[in-house]
């Protein structure tokens, strides 16, 4: 694996009231995100929150993340608000005592990854591109977003397409090599050379190039560290 930067932590000017850690788990689309929170389902302690990738598929009988893949200009702005109202429920979902919490990629993958894909592929009118932004600057100065660590799950775009091919997700058909290598810098920007600012914790970054019980073999021995004692 690349090696890991230890970024500063993130102030947070409110005095934190929370009991349990929180990590998130990011990566790109095929990445191996699944596999990764399904091995720490096992443990009573961790509340496992997935995207709820069911619900964009079926939004008062729209399948949103299909509208969104076959007509980006038109329905990637609508999608992302989706996945942002998810995103933060996920994060403002209450945590029970010394619990750790881990969720499926966060509000940060969202905008530092997706919406900027988006923007930068010209695949959104800039007038929405806009409007999303000043929902996700909301957000920051006013939602207090606690993260502990992040999982960095690092695979190459060409891993991604060949999980993407086996899982057959349709939406997910037409998605070409290129959107999964400008979201694969876009991950590397944010989590590996800082180019996004500060990061909200420090970043674990796992080769998941490797074959997927070679995958689990590092995530069960590195599963100490990320749990922190509190399973
Ligand atoms: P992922 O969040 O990458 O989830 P996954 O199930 O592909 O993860 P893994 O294979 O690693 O287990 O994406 C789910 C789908 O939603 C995917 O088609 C990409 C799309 N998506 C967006 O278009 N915009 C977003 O902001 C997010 C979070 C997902």
């Amino acid at each position: 694996p690349s090696p890991t930067p230890s970024p500063p932590r993130l102030e947070v000017n409110r005095p934190r009231t929370r009991t349990g850690k929180t990590v998130i788990v990011e990566g790109n689309i095929g990445s191996g995100k699944s596999t990764f929170l399904n091995y720490f389902r096992r443990y009573k302690n961790v509340e496992v929150l997935k995207e709820p990738v069911d619900e964009w598929k079926n939004i008062a009988g729209y399948n949103a993340l299909d509208l969104m893949y076959k007509d980006a200009k038109r329905w990637s702005a609508a999608f992302e608000c989706l996945v942002t109202l998810s995103m933060l429920k996920h994060h403002a979902s209450s945590k029970r005592p010394h619990t750790l919490k881990m969720l499926e990629r966060s509000i940060y993958s969202t905008r530092h990854c997706f919406m900027e894909n988006l923007r930068e592929s010209q695949l959104i009118p800039s007038v929405d591109y806009s409007i999303l932004k000043e929902y996700h600057k909301w957000i920051d100065h006013h939602e207090d977003i606690q993260v502990d660590l992040i999982v960095y799950l690092r695979a190459s775009p060409e891993t991604c397409v060949q999980r993407m091919k086996k899982r057959n997700r349709s939406e997910e058909a037409g998605v070409p090599l290129e959107y999964l290598q400008t979201l694969h810098r876009l991950h590397d920007d944010w989590l590996l050379h800082g180019k996004r600012g500060e990061l909200p914790a420090p970043v674990l970054v796992l080769d998941a190039d490797k074959d997927l019980p070679e995958l689990q073999e590092d995530i069960a021995s590195y599963s100490h560290d990320i749990l922190g004692g509190l399973a």
